[in-house]
C-alpha cells in the first residue's frame, strides 16, 4: 500500500470515529416546550370547568392532563333505558380542558385492561396527524402521551375516531368533549373592550340511537359488541332516539340545575360532536355569542337563538338580570322537551319590576 493511501485511510477512520463520538455524546434533541413551566390541570366533571384565569398569567406553559377511557352501562332516561357507553374520563361529555393560546396540552390517555375496544382522540383545536388521532390509537391495557400546541383561540370539540364506522359509533356512544383556548389577553368585544365572566358552565349535547324490539321497547345488549348492526340501522335513519345534555335526560335539572344570581355573568360552552344544534336561553339572551366558537372573531350580540354546527363547540355569555328558573335548551323544541335536550338555570336575587311586571294576575273573565 502506498504511504498516501495509508494516510488517507487513517484520516477517514479518525473522521468516522469523531462523528460517531459526537452522535453519542450530543444531548437528546429538546423542543421549545421542554423548557416551559409545567402545570397539572385537575379535570372536573361537566357541567363544571377547571379553575382558570380569563387573562393568562405569565408566559406559555405545558398543561398536563390525564384521561382514562371508560366503557360502561349507564341509564340515559327517566324510563330506565340502559345503554353501553364509551367515555373520556367517565363522563359524557368528556371533561373540558382549558388553555391559553401558545400553551401546550400534554395528554396522557389511558385505556384500562378491562376495556374491549381500540380508542384514540382527535382534538379539533390541534394541528396535524388527524388532530392527534393518528398518534393516539390505543388498545385495552395501553397508554399514550400526546403533546400539542394551542394556536387557535376558541372552543373546540375533541372526540374518538378509531376509523370507518367506528368513528360515528364511538362518538354517539359518548366519546366526545371540548377544549377552550382563551386569547392570552382575554376575550374582547367588537370594540376591543374586555369581556369577562364570573363562572362558566359546559354543556355537552349528545345524540343517542337506541334500537327498539318488536314491541317498541328499547333493547338492551348483554355483551360489549352486541347490537352494533342494530344501532347502525338506527344511526342511518339520522333520527336520534335521545338528544340529551350531559349524558342523560334531566341530568341538569332539579337538584342538578345550573345556578347563578342576578348580576352574575355566566359563560355557557355548548359542544356537539355529531349533530347541528341551536341553543337558546328561555327568559334571557345571548349577550355575547361566538356561535362557531372562534375567539378571533368579535362576538355577536343580543341573540335569541344561535347555531352550533355538528362537530363544533360554541360559547355564549349572559348576565342574569332577573331571578327565577330559566331553561337553557336546544330550540328544536321536540328535541328539547321530548328527546331531552334541556337544562334548568336557577337564579337567585331581587326581581326588577322595571324589566317585567305582572299588571293583573290571571282573573276570571265575564263572557
Ligand atoms: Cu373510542
Amino acid at each position: 500500500m502506498k504511504k498516501t493511501d495509508h494516510l488517507l485511510r487513517n484520516i477517514v477512520l479518525v473522521l468516522i470515529l469523531c462523528l460517531g463520538a459526537l452522535f453519542f455524546i450530543s444531548p437528546a434533541k429538546s423542543d421549545e416546550a421542554d423548557k416551559l413551566p409545567v402545570v397539572i390541570q385537575e379535570l372536573v366533571k361537566p357541567p363544571f370547568v377547571p379553575r382558570h384565569n380569563i387573562v393568562a398569567k405569565g408566559g406559555p406553559k405545558v398543561i398536563k392532563v390525564r384521561m382514562t377511557l371508560t366503557e360502561k352501562v349507564i341509564t340515559i332516561d327517566e324510563e330506565g333505558t340502559k345503554l353501553r357507553v364509551f367515555a373520556f374520563n367517565d363522563s359524557i361529555p368528556g371533561p373540558l380542558i382549558v388553555a391559553h393560546v401558545d400553551d401546550y396540552i400534554e395528554l396522557t390517555l389511558v385505556s384500562p385492561k378491562k376495556n374491549n375496544f381500540e380508542h384514540n382522540i382527535d382534538f379539533h383545536a390541534s394541528t396535524g396527524a388527524l388532530g392527534g388521532g393518528g398518534l393516539t390509537h390505543i388498545l385495552p391495557g395501553e397508554a399514550v402521551i400526546l403533546r400539542w400546541k394551542a394556536t387557535k383561540p376558541g372552543v373546540f370539540v375533541y372526540h374518538c375516531a378509531p376509523g370507518g364506522s367506528m368513528v360515528p359509533w364511538h362518538v354517539v356512544k359518548g366519546m366526545n368533549g371540548a377544549v377552550m383556548v382563551l386569547p392570552r389577553d382575554g376575550l374582547k368585544d367588537r370594540n376591543g373592550n374586555p369581556i369577562t365572566y364570573d363562572k362558566a358552565y359546559y354543556i355537552g349535547e349528545q345524540d343517542f340511537y337506541v334500537p327498539k324490539d318488536e314491541y317498541g321497547r328499547y333493547k338492551e345488549y348483554l355483551h360489549p359488541g352486541d347490537g352494533f348492526s342494530d344501532v347502525l340501522k338506527v344511526m342511518k335513519t339520522l333520527t336520534p332516539t335521545h338528544v340529551v345534555f350531559n349524558g342523560a335526560v334531566g341530568s341538569l335539572e332539579g337538584k342538578n340545575a345550573l345556578k347563578s344570581k342576578v348580576g352574575e355573568s355566566v359563560m355557557f360552552i355548548h359542544a356537539q360532536s355529531n349533530r347541528d344544534t341551536r341553543p337558546h336561553l328561555i327568559g334571557g339572551h345571548g349577550d355575547y355569542v361566538w356561535p362557531n366558537g372562534s375567539f378571533n372573531d368579535p362576538p355577536r350580540t343580543n341573540l335569541e337563538t344561535w347555531f352550533v354546527p355538528g362537530g363544533a363547540a360554541g360559547a355564549m355569555i349572559y348576565k342574569f338580570r332577573q331571578p327565577g328558573t330559566y331553561v337553557y335548551l336546544n330550540h328544536n323544541l321536540i328535541e328539547a322537551f321530548i328527546l331531552g335536550a334541556k337544562a334548568e338555570v336557577k337564579v337567585t336575587g331581587k326581581w326588577n319590576d322595571d324589566l317585567m311586571k305582572q299588571i293583573m294576575k290571571p282573573t276570571k273573565i265575564v263572557e
